[in-house]
């Protein structure tokens, strides 16, 4: 992409409305613009990110064998009747009627919806597990939408339903979906802690919610310190083996770790105290084993092998899709702005072109950009005639990890400099050397 044929309004001043870094920085760099108090219109640049982690999203859930479908944002009450939702969710569900007078509701999560596709289509043991899920916008009218995207009203998660004839299948589907997150977070660039938690109204004993460690988050976290030394890394993982997922489970959720909402000092107190830790953090997904909490209400049965009917074992799984575009930053800026994870980059390197106008300057970019683009990657070229300190200010706000330099005296003596936005370091090297650097740092992410 050419930046002067691109779409990036970023703004010079810092938006008095937000309070937190990565809401500021979002505004700055031209990523959302609000529509109404906790709903965003996507620009161009936050628009590719959150389409880069729903890519993760995707390719860690299916590679746990799980079933992408999409639901609709809107769902009929008369559903959440059926579960006795409709009237326990309170104000935050956002009711609509339509010109028939019939009541509907803004999803603020689909159990109800999902156990009726479930109950519609299968009946028998055999076509068990099924995990089905999606990603979608739901909307919560939350009481106080605040901190951009973090806590917003209209937002998009993955959520999954698992579907299992015993208990002991569920609990390992539950296991398998913190395995997946640990992987999926992981590639995000993020820490993101499994700890006990509450499950308020999606119900269940069982349930983990994984945090990123952020003096900003909204959740008051007790852990000990030990459990940040874990990283599930790259090692191979079979995600039918139920020992497999559940030596992971154990391994990520031995040590004391818990949001306030379950956290029990007395426990606390057994972790040595050089150990505990206190601290705040963002809430990006949460898992929940409900057993048949809804099959039971809404009547999903399925045949075991016995030719009994029995209701099905539930549990539901969540991925605050947009949310996780705020903890990012929140993990991973500085003074200047944005520092993008290579995973979720919205274009893989700046070209800065000092001299506009120049023709070896001219000519150099064109050709890294053409380079780089025939090796499959998405170089942003800043192509405009603007100061050269300029055009650094702006690649250090959008946070591209990595920024090629192109000037007159360099190319005079063959060079360009590639640059790190994580650690400032830069180097010169040949074009040809800078793209195959450029190459090599995303080959196989
Ligand atoms: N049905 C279950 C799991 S599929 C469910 O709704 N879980 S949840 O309520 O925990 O939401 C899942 C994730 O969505 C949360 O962990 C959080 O990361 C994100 N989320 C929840 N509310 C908001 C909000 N108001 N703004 C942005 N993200 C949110």
């Amino acid at each position: 992409m050419r930046l002067s044929r691109y779409f990036l309004p970023v703004l010079k001043e810092t938006p008095s409305e937000a309070q937190i870094v990565s809401h500021r920085l979002m505004l700055r760099a031209g990523m959302i613009k609000q529509a109404a108090a906790g709903i965003y219109s996507w620009l161009p640049l936050g628009y590719k990110v959150l389409r880069n982690i729903e890519k993760i999203v995707h390719e860690e859930q299916q590679r746990a064998g799980h079933i992408p479908l999409l639901m609709p944002t809107l769902q009929p009450a008369d559903l959440w009747r059926e579960s006795g939702r409709y009237d326990d969710y309170g104000e935050e569900m956002l009711r609509v009627r339509d010109r028939q007078d019939r009541d509907l509701l803004y999803g603020p999560t689909n159990e109800e919806m999902i156990t009726d596709i479930f109950r519609s289509h299968v009946g028998s043991y055999k076509e068990l597990p099924l995990t089905l899920y999606h990603i979608q916008w739901k909307f919560r009218d939350e009481m106080r939408p605040r901190f951009g995207v973090m806590r917003g009203r209209e937002f998009l998660m993955k959520d999954g339903y698992t579907f299992d004839l015993t208990k002991e299948d569920a609990l390992h589907a539950y296991n398998r979906h913190l395995v997946s997150y640990l992987r999926t977070y992981e590639r995000m660039g993020l820490q993101a802690i499994p700890m006990r938690a509450d499950s308020g109204p999606i119900g269940g004993d069982d349930t983990h919610e994984f945090l990123v460690l952020a003096e900003t988050g909204e959740s008051e976290v007790f852990y000990d310190s030990e459990i940040t030394e874990l990283k599930f890394g790259d090692r191979t993982i079979d995600y039918d083996s139920v020992e497999q997922c559940q030596a992971v489970l154990e391994e990520f959720t031995s040590r004391y770790a818990r949001t306030d909402e379950t956290h029990d000092a007395a426990e606390f107190a057994k972790v040595p105290e050089a150990r505990r830790r206190t601290a705040r953090g963002i809430e990006v997904g949460q898992i929940f084993f409900f057993g048949t909490k809804y099959s039971e209400s809404m009547g999903a049965t399925v045949q075991d092998a016995d030719g009994n009917k029995v209701p099905v074992q539930m549990g539901s799984h969540g991925i605050g899709v947009s949310r996780l575009m705020g903890a990012i930053i929140e993990a991973s800026h500085d003074d200047k702005g944005i520092i993008w994870p290579e995973g979720v980059t919205p274009f893989h390197c700046g070209i800065v072109n000092l001299k506009q106008g120049d023709s070896a300057a001219d000519a150099a970019c064109e050709g890294l950009y053409a380079a780089l683009t025939a090796k499959g990657l998405e170089p942003l070229y800043d192509d405009r005639k603007e100061r050269a300190g300029g055009k650094f200010a702006t690649m250090d706000l959008i946070g591209l990890p990595w920024r090629i330099t192109v000037g007159p005296r360099g190319l005079a003596a063959g060079v360009v400099e590639l640059t790190s936005r994580r650690t400032g370091e830069s180097e010169e090297m040949t074009p040809e050397a800078a793209i195959d650097r450029v190459a090599q740092i995303y080959a196989g992410k």
